[in-house]
């Protein structure tokens, strides 16, 4: 049997280490299946039940793992299923590798069935993005792909007609009139050494040891640095305020850090930002600039592997190109330990109040149950190297707040695209590239419901991921946002509550639906021990806001105004908002 263009390809991408292909087929890729089928003793073929989730997929094993994720679609619908994962991993800068069918060469042009120019539709979205029109093309082709996913930490492209995917490998039918032959290259990729300037340094040694109240905010650029950001906030005797994708850089229970920023962060993070002379962001493009110091309140460090990036988000004087952990690493030495340490103890002060309100949230017993409760029987049940996922909605706020780092914990969620769904295909993943570890999706029923065909995946694969829906039958993080801009509700409710137990079960895996509070931890914990994929559908009550840190006058007549047009349930929520809140909305 010679090989075709197709095994070749899957040959290429074993030789850079691939081992798991997320995918689902069509007729524009039975050439590339039949390639997987015959490496199926080197990489794994994962088939899903919509293309979104293998993309989601392969973004959630490169944010887990920090290699490549592939993901494999058919020409036409299926490679327009990918699109969404993709920008998720091009928006959290990770590497994917998506391949897709096209229709055979000879129809291209003719309007044939399910033709669409995918290298135009992928043009926004991929570093590197390419159809491959000769055969020994590949492995050429991979190489440079793959090289551009890694390098630029986005995404890579590469198209296939059905006729070349079956072709033999060596096939060159052309005369080659150009003065070049496609050269054989290398699967090898070395990441740039990562070394700062030693001026930058200096620079930013200066600036940090002459600012008397430092704050850093860390993103997940600097997730591998755990150890040299709490050595160097130590020295400088820095409150830490971790972006909400970068949550796992240092644990919550450290006595150096403030929790996260912006609207599902920390009041103290607030007071940091606002009381701080000098800024230090490590691996951070947090985008929401109204949280940061107003420019010439401070002087601002920036640590970024991008040049991109530097200086992008507020005027900085010292920006240092390079990784997270050799950069700080570097600095260390230079920085001289703060004996005055009145800063931090204020924002500790600060952090031990805050932690006393989550705990008066989450230590409210009633049904239905409340979200904030729910999420802390769940951190107090999950290992101490559990991997935490959870989608946009009230949940992200929830995950930042009640969720507990520590030990080996991590936690994925589309930080920059904030977009719906990828909490169950990133568990999935995460499952794949961690056998023994914890897997949980914290997710609402609104983002499950989307792509909730993925349990019957996890089930055919016998993965013991654990899902907790957070049910409030509705839209519950657009409500507030409607509220807040004084608009009563509209559109939101997914009513009657879902029920997602039941599909659990019919998946073949564990499915359980908890109303009352009472149920709640035995029902968690039997999820936890039973040995494979295990749901619990959680009913909350949809009548809790997830209220920013410090309540702004603005957001209060919002929900005022909204009562005034006439909200639907304004006493519930009133009466929740303002029986827990009152105090709150008094500061
Ligand atoms: C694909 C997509 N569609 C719409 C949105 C806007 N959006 C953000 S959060 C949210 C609500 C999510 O509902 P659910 O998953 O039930 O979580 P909840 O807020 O109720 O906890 C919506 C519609 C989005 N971010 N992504
Ligand atoms: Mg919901």
């Amino acid at each position: 049997m010679s090989t075709s263009t197709s095994e070749a390809l899957v040959q290429r991408l074993i030789d850079w280490g691939v081992d798991t292909v997320f995918g689902l087929p069509g007729d524009g890729i039975n050439g590339l299946m039949e390639g997987l089928r015959r490496k199926a003793d080197e990489v794994r073929f994962v088939l899903v039940h919509h293309e979104e989730a293998a993309a989601f997929m392969a973004t959630g094993y490169a944010k887990s793992t920090g290699r490549l994720g592939v993901c494999l679609a058919t020409s036409g619908p299926g490679a327009i299923h990918l699109l969404n994962g993709l920008y998720d991993a091009k928006l959290d800068h990770v590497p994917v590798l998506a391949i897709t069918g096209m229709q055979e060469s000879q129809m291209l042009g003719t309007g044939y069935q399910q033709e669409v120019a995918l290298e135009k539709l992928f043009i926004d979205v991929a570093e590197y993005n390419e159809m491959i029109r000769v055969p020994t093309q590949v492995p050429t082709l991979v190489d440079i792909a793959i090289r551009h996913a890694l390098a630029r930490k986005g995404v890579a492209h590469l198209t296939i007609p059905t006729d070349i995917q079956i072709a033999d490998a060596d096939a060159n039918p052309w005369d080659a009139p150009a003065p070049a032959v496609i050269k054989a290259t290398a699967p090898i990729f070395l990441e740039p050494p990562g070394e700062p300037r030693s001026s930058d340094i200096a620079d930013a040694a200066g600036i940090l040891n002459q600012g008397e109240r430092v704050v850093m905010l860390v993103g997940a650029g600097a997730l591998h640095a755990r150890d040299e950001v709490v050595a160097v906030a130590d020295a400088l005797a820095s409150p830490v305020i971790k972006t909400l994708p970068g949550k796992a850089v240092v644990p919550d229970d450290h006595p150096l850090t403030v929790g996260g920023i912006g609207l599902l962060g920390t009041a103290p993070s607030i007071d940091a930002m606002e009381g701080c002379d000098t800024l230090l962001m490590v691996g951070t493009n947090f985008p929401y600039t109204k949280y940061l110091p107003d420019p010439g309140q401070c002087q601002v460090v920036q640590i970024e592997a991008d040049p991109v990036r530097a200086g992008n988000r507020l005027p900085t004087t010292v920006p240092m190109i390079a990784d997270a952990k050799c950069a700080l690493a570097a600095l260390l030495p230079k920085l001289e330990r703060r004996p005055n340490r009145a800063f931090l103890e204020h924002a500790q002060q600060g952090m031990a109040k805050w932690r006393e309100r989550m705990m008066a949230l989450e230590g409210i017993e009633k049904d239905p149950i409340q979200p904030q409760r729910l999420m802390r029987v769940i951190d107090r049940l999950a290992a101490d190297d559990a991997i935490l996922t959870s989608d946009s909605g009230t949940i992200a706020t929830w995950a930042a707040r009640h969720f507990e780092i520590r030990g080996k914990r991590e936690f994925y969620l589309s930080g920059n695209l904030a977009t719906m769904a990828p909490g169950l295909p990133y568990t999935i993943a995460c499952q794949w590239a961690h056998p023994g570890r914890q897997c949980i999706a914290f997710v609402g029923d609104g983002g499950f419901a989307m792509l909730m065909a993925e349990f019957a995946t996890a089930c055919r694969y016998e993965l013991p991921i654990k899902v907790v829906i957070n049910n409030n039958a509705s839209l519950g993080q657009i409500m507030w946002e409607q509220l807040v801009l004084g608009y009563p509700e509209f559109g939101i409710r997914f009513g009657p509550r879902l029920d997602f137990a039941p599909w659990a079960e019919s998946c073949g895996g564990r499915g359980m639906r908890v109303d009352k509070d009472d149920e709640l931890e035995d029902a968690v914990a039997e999820a936890f021990r039973h040995p494979g994929p295990a749901l619990v559908d959680v009913t909350v009550n949809p009548d809790e806001p997830p209220m920013p840190g410090k309540v702004e006058y603005e957001q209060a007549k919002g929900f005022v105004k909204a009562f005034l047009a006439g909200q639907p349930r304004r006493a519930t929520i009133a009466s929740t908002l303002f029986r827990d809140k009152i105090s709150e909305l008094r500061s």
